[in-house]
């Protein structure tokens, strides 16, 4: 399948996915939404077992919002685009493998929210990252409220958005905003060489690693702590689990199923 506005390739068990308007700074309108939701579905049917998500061009990850197409919005058609975009950011979150976003320029509003629902987050030295919505008399509304206090903290969270201030990469990896800040040019590199490490990992278990951590914001402690419980004990028995062991008793490589 091919998008206008969404690319999505693959190197092995590896799939990238490109947000490509580079022209409006890649923002999200209503088909490159849609776009994304079924480059999803393909990369799961495929079997990716890591996906990155970036942006076409060389100033923008995602702008956010189309700017252009919510100004005409009724409040209906809003709510049809809020939970359109809510619809394709929790199936990134739930992606059933680590999914990267590879920040390498401007991610503002629904493009930090993109980068929220990803599993890891790298930034170019040039990204600038934040939710300006209260600038343009809006909240974020693609997760942002809730996605953006577990990763900063409450207080910062609080800051960037009530003040609707643009951090630069080297600030976003000091509030936690980031993981890592590596030169431009070997953002696509060094991500790949994350991916691919990855993909190589035992896919039962990545998984079950990525459910478990998803269920910490997602349930009240206990529950998740039972969760951990069950799919940790679940996880004895499976190949990988034997062969983990066997291998590392006999000082050899690993051969995952
Ligand atoms: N939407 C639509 N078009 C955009 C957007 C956007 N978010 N951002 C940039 N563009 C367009 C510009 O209009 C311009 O188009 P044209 O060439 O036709 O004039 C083109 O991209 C290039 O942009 P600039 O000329 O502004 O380029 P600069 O390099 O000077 O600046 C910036 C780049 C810094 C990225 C600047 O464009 C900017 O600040 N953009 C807006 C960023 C922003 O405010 N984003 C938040 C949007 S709100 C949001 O995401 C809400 C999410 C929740 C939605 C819930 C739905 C109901």
């Amino acid at each position: 399948m091919s998008w206008d506005t969404v690319t999505l390739d693959f190197d092995g068990d590896v799939a990238t996915l490109t947000v490509n308007r580079p022209d409006a700074m890649n923002a999200l309108n209503v088909e490159t939404l849609e776009a994304m939701g079924e480059a999803l579905d393909e990369a799961e049917a495929e079997g990716a077992r890591a996906l990155v998500i970036t942006g076409a061009g060389d100033k923008a990850f995602i702008a956010g919002a189309d700017i252009s197409h919510m100004r005409e919005l009724s409040t209906t058609e809003a709510q049809a685009y809020s939970e359109l975009g809510h619809r394709v950011f929790d199936a990134i979150e739930s992606f059933p493998a680590p999914v990267i976003a590879a920040v390498n320029g401007y991610a503002f509003g629904g493009g930090c929210e993109v980068a929220l629902a990803c599993d890891l987050r790298v930034a170019s030295e040039r990204a600038v990252i934040g939710q300006p919505e209260i600038d343009l008399g809006l909240v974020p509304g693609w997760g942002g409220t809730q996605r953006l206090p577990r990763l900063v903290g409450d207080e910062h969270a609080r800051r960037l958005i009530f003040f609707g201030e643009r951090v630069d990469a080297s600030d976003a990896y000091e509030l936690g905003l980031v993981g890592e800040v590596v030169a431009h040019d070997q953002l696509d590199g060094h991500v790949a060489d994350m991916a691919a490490e990855l993909a190589a990992k035992p896919k039962h278990a990545m998984r079950v690693a990525k459910e478990a951590l998803n269920a910490v914001h997602e349930e009240p402690q206990q529950a998740g702590l039972a969760f951990e419980r069950r799919a940790w004990s679940g996880l004895f028995g499976t190949h990988d689990q034997r062969e983990g062991a066997a291998a590392f008793l006999e000082k050899r490589d690993p051969d995952f199923e």
